[in-house]
């Protein structure tokens, strides 16, 4: 036991599909045996986890009679007693089955969006029964190959009314959950609506109840289309829309890797962890911080248990160093020298006539500021030595 290894204040959760993965792939299939659900909360509870997350039919079959459901939620709900796990968020799964090939809520056939909105009415009554809080929503199958099949126009009015609509049932049941929105830019399909978190933010600015949905940014996604996670995780955080989040890590220009946290790019990994912990000074995020990640396919249940240890350790091991990255004196140095110029304040107390015209009196010389070198080059040279651990 040192300092990094994982407690229960740490808010860290995992998914029951996360652990759960059996390691199958479009080329081979399974290299692990399924756990039951109650060995994952009973492995994630030894591993210093504080939740764990699922879908419907994670932990209740696709076809599973009302009787069923309630034994096996029963004997789910005693082991999280027993070891002392919580539900923080939980989703439904709108895309395993083959009725869902063209999409849910986005579908042709209002058949099938009916369907798809049924499921998630019985997978919020689940969701509340197990103590969540947040119900995520991830449009897995929302997209197309062949686009001519649907407008796009309407494809997204559909979305909207599938969110409006369960956010009256869940005002109506009076549950308190808050929905959170993941974006994804393919993959399965070849394109997805709603492709990045920034779409999603937009999304919601439109919506019936939009208090009550924000998003959940995952790590892998925001990398698959190419951008930044920390500037997507900043804008949801300026707009008190981070209701949750996804961490894992990923290569760019691959398949969705899922791959344990900090394990590629650690940069960003450490930007990340400095921004949702507030080290540079801005409010923490204070949700849950949810893994969504899975173990290499080489691994067999030990090294599941070492993947899962792994993505909590790095984010404490990350979370200290941007503590002593923000607390370095020559990096605290180069940052207010870059922040403090003469200020004209006018701007942030908004627009008048008067403010207007002390901004166009103040004296601002472009040739000196142009010409003034902003040490970025040795603030990121501490950043990366702090990461390394030779310094602080
Ligand atoms: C993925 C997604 C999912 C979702 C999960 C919860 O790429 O497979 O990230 O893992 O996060 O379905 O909605
Ligand atoms: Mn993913
Ligand atoms: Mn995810």
């Amino acid at each position: 036991m040192d300092a990094f290894d994982p407690v229960r204040e740490d808010r860290f959760s995992f998914g029951l599909w996360t652990v759960g993965n059996i390691g199958r792939d479009p080329f081979g299939g399974p290299v692990r045996p399924a756990l039951d659900p109650v060995q994952l909360v009973e492995g994630l509870a030894e591993c210093g986890a504080a939740g764990v997350n699922l879908h419907d039919n994670d932990l209740v079959p696709f076809d599973a009679s009302a009787s069923e459901r309630d034994a096996i939620v029963g004997r789910f709900k005693d082991a999280l007693t027993r070891c002392h796990m919580s539900v923080p968020m939980a989703t439904c799964n709108l895309f395993t089955h083959p009725l869902f090939k063209d999409g849910a809520f986005t579908a042709n056939d209002p058949a099938v969006r009916a369907f798809a909105v049924r499921k998630c009415m019985d997978a919020l009554d689940l969701a509340n029964d197990l103590g969540a809080t947040i119900f995520v929503f991830w449009g897995g199958r929302e997209g197309t190959e062949a686009d001519a099949c649907r407008s796009p126009i309407t494809a997204i009015r559909h979305m909207r009314e599938a969110i409006d609509f369960l956010c009256g049932y869940v005002k109506e049941r009076r549950y308190p959950i808050v929905f959170a929105l993941e974006a994804k830019p393919n993959e399965p399909r070849g394109d997805t609506y709603l492709p990045t978190t920034g779409h999603m933010l937009h999304f919601i600015s439109t919506l019936q109840h939009h208090e009550m949905v924000g998003v959940n940014p995952e790590v892998a996604h925001e990398t698959m289309a190419g951008l930044s996670m920390v500037h997507g995780v900043g804008q949801a955080m300026e707009t008190g829309k981070l209701f949750h989040i996804d961490l894992n890590a990923q290569k760019i220009g691959r398949y969705d890797q899922d791959l344990r946290f900090g394990s590629e790019d650690l940069r960003g990994a450490f930007l990340l962890v400095r921004l949702l912990e507030g080290t540079a000074g801005n409010a923490p995020y204070t949700g849950p911080l949810h893994f969504d990640a899975h173990a290499y396919r080489t691994e067999d249940q030990q090294g599941v248990w070492d993947f899962a240890r792994g993505c909590m350790r790095t984010y404490k091991v990350l979370k200290a160093r941007a503590q002593a990255f923000d607390a370095d004196s020559e990096v605290q140095q180069i940052l207010q020298h870059n922040h403090t110029g003469v200020a004209h304040q006018g701007i942030a107390a908004g627009w008048s006539t008067e403010r207007a015209a002390a901004l166009r009196a103040q004296r601002i010389d472009p040739d000196a500021l142009g010409a003034r070198g902003l040490r970025h080059e040795r603030l990121d040279q501490l950043m990366i030595e702090h990461l390394l651990g030779v310094r602080g």
